[in-house]
């Protein structure tokens, strides 16, 4: 520790989470060494710049590096505390099975500088028992040290997981303001973290084990996740029999103990799409609820793209424009999302007549490439386009009034323009969703 009790903190991976949180835990004045495999990532974080978009980052990265409380490297340095926070994706098998290594490769480099008092925290997603599995390989690589959890002696480190809950967009002031859930690999590991993240988390901080921290995680974005597959299947039940799942939900909502979240193309990100999987793989017996709503979150992309391509082909000849390419509103963040996936479906399949409209796109994703398909602006949109598909609910789009909007036949799966008159485009169609 620093004379005044500033612990110096390591944090590995700069992405999303990690360069916000190395950033929040530096403007609390600790001196932290962020560590990235990529070096333009490392270049720009010690030019004082960032290589991702979140409101405010910028500044905020451009003064803890001005300070000199925060630098970036592709080589770790020993440290009070390790934050690992590298993505946990799923092996190319198929079956959504969890990929720890990026994990497992970054305890790795953690054990090569460990230090008797040391405190290493995981953030990443991660199946139940991931900080044990961890711990059980610096184990393996400092038989010098004291492990938790493994020695009946007090010991010489701590281990825990705490997830992050941020949401895009928000993400400074939720990883400031948010409750943490902190689980140690043993009461006294959980005491120590708590310690740590008291010094730039003003939310609660609440402690218990390693395992139900890492499944409270996986717990949270299941819950979302099969609530919007309740609004998604809504949606495609209101479809067949020609009712508007939007004023069905604003009813139901008028119950004091009913809240139904909003259908949409599909869920994307990296996070509620994939965190569901980890709790099947798990538990694939059990997980019946957790697995129909993955499912049914990715039927209703598919279902969009199918209404989509019957609406278009019922209006032969006539331009169309696929509103929104991000996987949620006001966000430039197109991975995985369903929105994107939509739209360069129906490029492929009907060429130049599709035109993107996208704010947050400089230009067409790659998966664009040789369709004809053409990034066009809102304005240009709405007077060439006689077919609008709204695939995305940002603000801009939101405010479009209808009198801009009203000769056009529209497929809105967002439910942003409640006065639009969506005109059935064959008989017995009526694009509810
Ligand atoms: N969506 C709908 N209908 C809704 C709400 C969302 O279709 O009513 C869609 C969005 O359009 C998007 C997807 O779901 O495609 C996910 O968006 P989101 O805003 O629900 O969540 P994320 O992925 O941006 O962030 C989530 C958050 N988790 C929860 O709300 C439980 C966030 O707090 C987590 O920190 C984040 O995952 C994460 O990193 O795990």
């Amino acid at each position: 520790m620093q004379g005044d009790n500033k612990p110096t903190v390591c944090v590995i991976g700069l992405g999303y989470i990690g360069l916000p949180t190395a950033a929040v835990i530096a403007r609390a004045n600790c001196p932290v060494t962020g560590i990235d495999v990529s070096q333009h990532v490392v270049d720009t974080i010690n030019r004082g710049e960032i290589h991702i978009e979140e409101v405010d980052l910028d500044g905020l990265v451009r003064g803890v590096v001005q300070r000199g409380m925060l630098r970036a490297s592709t080589q770790i340095v020993p440290a009070d505390v390790f934050v690992i926070a590298v993505p946990t994706p799923f092996e190319k098998d198929g079956h959504h099975t969890p990929d720890v290594s990026y994990v497992m490769a970054a305890a790795t480099e953690v054990a090569g500088v460990l230090k008797k008092g040391d405190c290493v925290i995981l953030e990443s997603t991660s199946p139940v028992g991931t900080t044990e599995a961890m711990r059980d390989l610096i184990a393996g690589l400092r038989p010098d040290i004291k492990l938790p959890g493994l020695t009946s002696e007090t010991p010489d480190v701590a281990i825990s997981y705490c997830p992050e809950r941020v949401l895009p967009g928000r993400i400074l002031e939720e990883l400031t303001h948010n409750d943490r859930s902190i689980g140690g690999i043993t009461p006294r590991c959980a005491r120590k973290a708590l310690a740590f993240y008291k010094q730039f988390v003003r939310g609660t901080c609440v402690t218990t084990d390693a395992r139900s921290a890492e499944m409270c995680k996986l717990v949270e974005n299941s819950f979302r996740d099969v609530n919007i597959a309740f609004a998604n299947e809504l949606s495609m039940i209101a479809d067949r029999m020609g009712l508007d799942v939007w004023e069905v939900i604003r009813l139901a909502n008028r119950h004091p103990r009913v809240n139904i979240l909003q259908p949409g193309p599909g869920v994307g990100g990296h996070c509620i799409a994939v965190d569901p999987w980890f709790i099947v793989h798990g538990a694939p017996e059990q997980s019946r609820i957790i697995r129909a709503a993955r499912e049914i979150n990715d039927a209703k992309m598919h279902h969009v793209l199918a209404r989509a391509g019957e609406l278009i082909e019922a209006n032969p000849g006539v331009p169309v424009a696929c509103l929104g390419l991000a996987f949620k509103a006001n966000i430039d963040d197109f991975r995985e999302s369903p929105a994107r996936y939509v739209a360069a479906s129906l490029a492929r399949e009907f060429g130049e007549r599709i035109k993107i409209v996208e704010p947050y796109a400089a230009a067409l994703p790659q998966e664009f490439d040789g369709t004809s398909a053409e990034l066009v602006d809102l304005d240009t949109a709405l007077e060439t386009c006689g077919v609008l598909i709204v695939l995305v609910d940002h603000d801009v789009f939101r405010v479009v009034p209808l009198e801009e909007r009203a000769r056009a036949v529209v497929y809105d799966t967002r439910g942003i323009w409640p006065d639009s008159s969506e005109a059935p485009s064959k008989p017995g169609l009526r694009l509810a969703s």
